[in-house]
This record gives C-alpha cells, sequence and structure tokens, in this order.
C-alpha cells in the first residue's frame, strides 16, 4: 500500500494504525482524506498481517470534520457528497472483520465526532473533546452521529449535545460512555498500542463475529439476536481457535490465537 500524504499508515505488532494528516487543519476531512481512509481501512481488511486497526490524527486535533474550506463552489449536493464519501467510510469500519479503535487524541468536531463514535473501542487522551458542531452551521448532525450518539447516551442528552453544540470533555465523556478509556496525553499513542496489542493476541475469527452479531443485534429483536447467535456459534466452534482455547484451558497454559490455522 502506498501512503498518501493525507493518511499516515504504519503496521506494529497487527495493529495497523491510519492517522489522519492534515494537523494545520485539526484533520478536517476533505474527499482525497476520505477516500484514503475508505480504501485503507479495505486493504486492512483483506491483509492477514493486520489483527486490529487503529485511527487517530496528527497534530492536537483528531479530526474537525468537513473541511469548511472547500465546501462552498463543490458541484456534488449534499445528499450525493455524504453517500459518496462519509457514507461508505461509516459503512466499512462498521463493516470491517476486524477490531476498529478510533484513538481520539484531540477535538474531535462535526463528522470528525461521528467518526470518533462509530470506532468498536474509542479511546481518548485526556485533553481530548468532542463537539456535535453541526448546529453551529445549522446543519444535520451526519456520518452515524445520529445512530450512535442516542444508543450511547439516550435521546435527549443527544439531542442537547446536538442542539446545543456544547463541548464534551474527556472525563465527562468517559461517564456518559463515549468512551472506554482515557489515557495522558503524554503516553496517548503507546497506551493506545499497548490496548492494540491485547486486543490483536484475541481470537481474531471469534472476535469479528462478535462484531457481526452485535452490529446486527444493534437493530434486530431478542429472538432474531438468538437465531444469529445460534448461527455464528457455529461458525465460531467449528473453527480452529476454539479447538486451541479448549486445548489450552486444558492443558493449563495460555492459548496462542496467532498462529496460523
Ligand atoms: C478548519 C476546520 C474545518 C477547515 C478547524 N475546516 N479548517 C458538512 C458539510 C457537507 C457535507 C458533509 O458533511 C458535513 C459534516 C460536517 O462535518 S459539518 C461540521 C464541519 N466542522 C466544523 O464546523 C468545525 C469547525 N471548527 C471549529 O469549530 C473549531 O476549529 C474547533 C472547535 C474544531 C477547534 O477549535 P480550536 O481548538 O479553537 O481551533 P481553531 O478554530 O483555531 O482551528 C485551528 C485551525 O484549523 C484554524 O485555521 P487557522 O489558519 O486559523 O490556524 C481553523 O480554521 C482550522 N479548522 N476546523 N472544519
Amino acid at each position: 500500500m502506498t501512503p498518501s500524504d493525507v493518511l499516515l499508515v504504519e503496521t506494529v505488532n497487527g495493529v495497523r494504525t491510519l492517522t489522519l494528516n492534515r494537523p494545520d487543519r485539526l484533520n478536517a476531512a476533505n474527499d482525497e482524506l476520505l477516500y484514503a481512509l475508505t480504501d485503507a481501512l479495505k486493504a486492512a481488511d483483506a491483509d492477514d498481517a493486520v489483527r486490529v486497526v487503529v485511527i487517530t490524527g496528527a497534530g492536537r486535533g483528531f479530526c474537525a470534520g468537513q473541511d469548511l474550506g472547500g465546501v462552498s463552489g463543490r458541484d456534488m449536493s449534499f445528499t450525493e457528497h455524504l453517500n459518496a464519501t462519509y457514507n461508505p467510510l461509516i459503512r466499512t469500519m462498521r463493516g470491517l472483520g476486524k477490531p476498529v479503535i478510533t484513538a481520539v487524541n484531540g477535538v474531535a468536531a462535526g463528522a470528525g465526532a461521528s467518526l470518533a463514535l462509530a470506532g468498536d473501542l474509542r479511546l481518548w487522551a485526556q485533553g481530548a473533546r468532542l463537539i456535535e458542531v453541526f448546529s453551529n452551521i445549522a446543519l444535520v448532525p451526519d456520518s452515524g452521529s445520529t445512530w450512535f450518539l442516542p444508543r450511547l447516551v439516550g435521546y435527549s442528552r443527544a439531542f442537547e449535545l446536538m442542539a446545543l453544540a456544547d463541548t464534551v470533555s474527556a472525563t465527562e465523556a468517559l461517564r456518559l460512555g463515549l468512551c472506554e478509556q482515557v489515557y495522558p496525553d503524554e503516553t496517548f499513542l503507546a497506551d493506545v498500542q499497548a490496548y492494540a496489542e491485547r486486543l490483536a493476541a484475541r481470537p481474531a475469527n471469534a472476535l469479528k463475529l462478535t462484531k457481526q452479531a452485535l452490529n446486527a443485534a444493534m437493530t434486530s429483536s431478542l429472538d432474531a439476536a438468538l437465531d444469529t447467535e445460534a448461527e455464528l456459534q457455529q461458525l465460531a466452534g467449528d473453527h480452529w481457535e476454539h479447538a486451541e482455547g479448549v486445548s489450552a484451558f486444558k492443558e493449563k497454559r495460555a492459548p496462542d490465537f496467532r498462529r496460523d490455522g
């Protein structure tokens, strides 16, 4: 894969880190960045050496949403733009067969907040903040915010954050359930890497199926979720990882889920 200037790509110990790289714009997204990120996620999905994907930002921002410098004079409608760029990106993240961590190093605003929320796991630096900034420019939250946020904080808190565009600090985000961990700014990337490596040692096939089951269950009935679990459990149970997990338990040793088959 050839990393482009707007997106840096690095793989260490099975963890592929994709760094949004427009730091002077707080990584505000233009089409080039959005297409590069979606392509890089698909490439990570197809690469057996990658077990976990991390999305983070260069400099002091995570992502300030749509680059407002480039919106006027565009020949696409808002709907066409979302359908061509942000929506495929969010769908790719949630459909990826590997865990996606959003490592929110700094401000996440507008569609950048949506991107932060779309991770399977969200790790924040102490200095990070999230702003559903859309109403400041009289727009509707997009790129999945209307789906993710109320599921995390409930309808009214989501509406409040969207209507007032208040800033959510890392401490508040942890309390609200908008992130799983908060790490010191100074050690953030090392802490994220250590967390991601723990995840990379887990059974990849089982995690892929777990993600599939959870995503289906987010919009299904209990009946349908029970059926999906029964179906996916067969796929997990037939996989070598399951045999390895059971053998390791019986032999009183740690399982090795990183070997090949
Ligand atoms: C930026 C941006 C930015 C360009 C900071 N663009 N330069 C919308 C339209 C169409 C279709 C699809 O979907 C969407 C979805 C959206 O995402 S709408 C929301 C778009 N984003 C915003 O409205 C956020 C605008 N930015 C801000 O409110 C602030 O910059 C935040 C709160 C993010 C950060 O504030 P500060 O920490 O005080 O930083 P700053 O404002 O000083 O920004 C630093 C630089 O980054 C500055 O440039 P400069 O040349 O003055 O140093 C900003 O102009 C630039 N920047 N966001 N979205």
